[in-house]
């Protein structure tokens, strides 16, 4: 069921701190860690501690929580100084999806170029 935690979903076991990660903001609704293969000096996760398969789902079944995630990636902006930084939510295979739980990338402490690749 929607939100309900998924025994094969790798962010949910991060956020049932049954898989390591790095850390670095937590909230009652959300979880900010690094990244495992960083595309940017900063690339910090954002994900909703509940489980939707990607932000269109998370928008539509909680919207108070998906305003929460873009607080949190704005906050993690703040947090890790960046001068300017990207917010992405890759949303299906052909846009490079791989967890199939809602997160937004934050990206930044380089150069990011548009249209991204
Ligand atoms: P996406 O490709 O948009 O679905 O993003 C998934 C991201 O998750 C990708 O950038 C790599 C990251 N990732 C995958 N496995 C792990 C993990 O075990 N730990 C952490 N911290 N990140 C992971």
């Amino acid at each position: 069921m929607a939100g309900e935690p998924q025994e094969d979903c790798l962010f949910c076991k991060i956020v049932a701190g049954q898989t390591p990660a790095t850390i670095i903001r937590e909230t009652d609704t959300t979880v900010a860690f690094r990244d495992i293969n960083p595309q940017a000096p900063t690339h910090v996760l954002v994900i909703p501690k509940a489980h939707h398969k990607d932000a269109g789902a998370l928008a539509a079944a909680a919207p108070e929580v998906a305003a929460d995630v873009l607080r949190e990636a704005q906050a993690v902006a703040d947090q890790e100084q960046l001068e300017s930084h990207r917010i992405v939510f890759n949303t299906g295979s052909g846009a490079g999806q791989t967890v199939w739980h809602a997160h937004a990338h934050v990206l930044g402490g380089r150069g990011l170029h548009w249209p991204p690749g």
